[in-house]
């Protein structure tokens, strides 16, 4: 990921006017089976994702970190995510940030999509998710 696409990012989180979301939605959200093993994935990406540590995740760690996450599925490095990079991820999950349906997931995408996520898991619009926030918006997933 360019400095000039991470700028992009953090424009975006700023103008979405509040932090982006769940680090601990796994880029394309893919299922984990066991709630026990689910839970301390969302934990690990919290904590992942909480750079400083203080059980709150801001626009900024959210942005840094949604940036980095795109930049490791995007092998190629042309800002676009196709079907077949994604080994992993779920078809109906990549269809449904496909919003545009070239079978490509843009950058834009992605975050159009975290926005959402977050505004929807910060319960009481601080604008920073706690643990807690994400966890109760997971179990609603
Ligand atoms: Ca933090
Ligand atoms: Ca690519
Ligand atoms: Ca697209
Ligand atoms: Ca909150």
């Amino acid at each position: 990921m360019s400095v000039a696409d991470r700028e992009t990012v953090l424009s975006m989180c700023r103008q979405s006017g509040g932090a982006l979301v769940v680090a601990a939605l796994v880029l394309l959200g893919t299922p984990v089976g066991a709630q026990t093993v689910n839970e301390q994935a969302t934990r690990l990406s919290f904590e992942a994702a909480d750079t400083d540590g203080d059980g709150r995740l801001t626009e900024a760690e959210i942005a840094v970190d949604t940036a980095a996450a795109f930049a490791a599925e995007d092998e190629d490095g042309n800002s676009h995510l196709v079907r077949d990079a994604l080994q992993e991820a779920d078809p109906a999950a990549f269809k449904s940030l496909d919003d545009n349906n070239d079978g490509k997931v843009s950058f834009g995408e992605v975050m159009r999509d975290k926005i959402e996520d977050f505004e929807a898991a910060d319960t009481d619009d601080d604008g920073t998710l706690t643990y807690d926030e994400v966890r109760q918006f997971e179990s609603k997933q």
